[in-house]
């Protein structure tokens, strides 16, 4: 059954691993000019993250993805092993590879997101290993917004699955997110399957399986089309780069994970449309970088380009991609873009990076179409209601300050009755305001800048699209 999955997904090694340092990027090596360019564009590439409820093994997983391609050393590997054992968390030694902060380290927890590269034959794929925890659901927006494919780690062990699955469990809360945030395709990965509660039983993949597919439905997800679901170990590598053995496991036939990464397909990005890159991060060097994903349109060295939404023109003096000076690069790709014409202090993140000709619309108010999760303490949501905004990587307090219309959650029309108030399940059409410019555009026009969550006290109470801009 093995087949020749090795051979199909053949990585790259490089020698060395790729984990950016955390502690903001502005630790990755200088940005020399002398870095040989290469055109990009041999492959694809694509952006997944990594997401579930806290100690799933999403770092894990992802640390063995690394080991597995080659990037991680045994060397290395030894030195985790000691200090994970040095810190009481023998087990913890795979997360050690994507969890590089000491903090992280000692509580075995994810804070930042994780950031390494690997590829396979067909696809460079940028990892982006988010934290489960819920005091760290900030960030896991922030990488699930950079990402086009997620994938979501279960712990198949006995109790874990269904402490996550509960209401308030992080994987309900992470689905819904990165549905929201435009992860359009999901790779379920049930984790954890050589743990002694589990075997490798096929009965209890079944069940999670089962009980997933309806939540995931209800999500938005067309289970049929955009999600797959694989049986794995992280910790031990099993069904990951090759497919498990007829021994450990006779009842899968399906992909090993590399392969089900390999093989997914998502809607090109139209490398001709308006330039579009939202600003996550800035830092000084030799001029100024700003950091971000190419949503739209492509960016060469010496274009002209607005910083949005105070209309600074500003040049490209140089592109990277991962650590290679670039000339051209074009839409899904996660750069550092080096500009003239701007100081660093005149840049917020969730500013965009943006076209001249067509230049992203800022608003300070727009109409959105918002389902309404939970509220605190079933609060009622009514004009008035105070939030922080979270759009691409823009955050920002916003009120909302007129209901328009609920929505039949069944027929999806509007209901004629007017409102006042809504409670939580509610789809409703509502006009939202914020103090300060922000860059967004229509949901029907960029799912990408169009799409939204709603916090309040560390929780999302709404996700929600931009219908109109006021
Ligand atoms: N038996 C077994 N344990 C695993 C597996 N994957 C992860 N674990 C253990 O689960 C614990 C949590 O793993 P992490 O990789 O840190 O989990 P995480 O999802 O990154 O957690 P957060 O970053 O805090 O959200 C560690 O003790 C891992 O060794 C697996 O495949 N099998
Ligand atoms: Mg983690």
């Amino acid at each position: 059954m093995v087949s020749d999955s090795k051979e199909k997904v053949e990585t790259h090694s490089t020698g060395s691993a790729q984990v950016d340092q955390k502690v903001k990027e502005k630790d990755i090596p200088p940005l020399e000019d002398d870095l040989e360019e290469m055109e990009l564009d041999r492959k694809r590439h694509l952006n997944v993250v990594f997401i579930g409820h806290v100690d799933a093994g999403k770092s894990t997983t992802g640390g063995q993805i690394l080991f597995l391609s080659g990037q991680v050393d045994d060397r290395t590997i030894q030195k985790y092993e000691k200090e994970a054992k040095d810190k009481s968390r023998e087990s913890w030694y795979m997360a050690y590879i994507m969890d590089t902060n000491e903090e992280e380290r000692v509580k075995g927890k994810t804070v930042e997101v994780g950031r390494a590269h690997f590829e396979t034959e067909t696809t460079r794929f940028t990892i982006l290993d988010a934290p489960g925890h819920k005091s760290y659901v900030p960030n896991m927006i922030s990488g699930a917004s950079q990402a086009d494919i997620g994938v979501l780690v279960i712990s198949a062990r006995k109790g874990e699955f269904e402490t996550g699955y509960e209401r308030g469990g992080q994987t309900r809360e992470h689905v819904q997110l990165a549905k929201t945030l435009g992860v359009s395709k999901l790779l379920v990965v049930v984790n954890k399957m050589d743990d002694p509660t589990v075997n490798w039983s096929k009965e209890r993949y079944d069940e999670i399986e089962s009980k997933m597919i309806p939540f995931l439905k209800s999500s938005g997800y067309n289970v049929k089309k955009d999600v797959q679901f694989l049986p794995i170990s992280g910790l031990l590598g099993t069904n990951m780069k090759t497919r498990v053995d007829n021994k450990s496991c006779p009842w899968w036939t399906g992909p090993c994970l590399f392969e089900a990464l390999d093989s997914i397909e998502i809607t090109p990005r139209d490398p001709n449309g308006p330039f579009r890159m939202p600003i996550i991060d800035k830092f000084k060097d030799m001029g100024t970088v700003v950091m971000g994903k190419v949503e739209s349109g492509s960016i060469c060295e010496g274009d002209s380009l607005l910083v949005m939404p105070n209309k600074a023109q500003v040049k490209v003096v140089a592109v990277y991609c991962d650590e290679d000076k670039v000339r051209r690069a074009g839409p899904g790709e996660n750069l550092r873009v080096r500009l003239s014409g701007i100081e660093e202090e005149d840049i917020i993140s969730g500013f965009v990076l943006s076209s001249v000709a067509k230049p992203i619309p800022a608003v300070t108010e727009f109409l959105a179409q918002l389902q309404i999760l939970e509220l605190l303490d079933n609060a009622i949501f009514t004009a008035g209601y105070k939030a922080v905004l979270h759009i691409h990587a823009v955050v920002e307090e916003c009120e909302i300050v007129e209901l328009l219309q609920q929505i039949d959650p069944r027929t999806r029309r509007p209901m004629k009755k007017k409102i006042l108030f809504v409670k939580n399940g509610a789809v409703v059409v509502c006009r939202i305001q914020v103090n300060n410019m922000i860059c967004i555009e229509k949901f029907s026009e960029f799912a990408q800048l169009g799409r939204f969550t709603l916090r309040t006290e560390g929780k999302t109470v709404a996700v929600g699209k931009v219908t109109d801009l006021a």
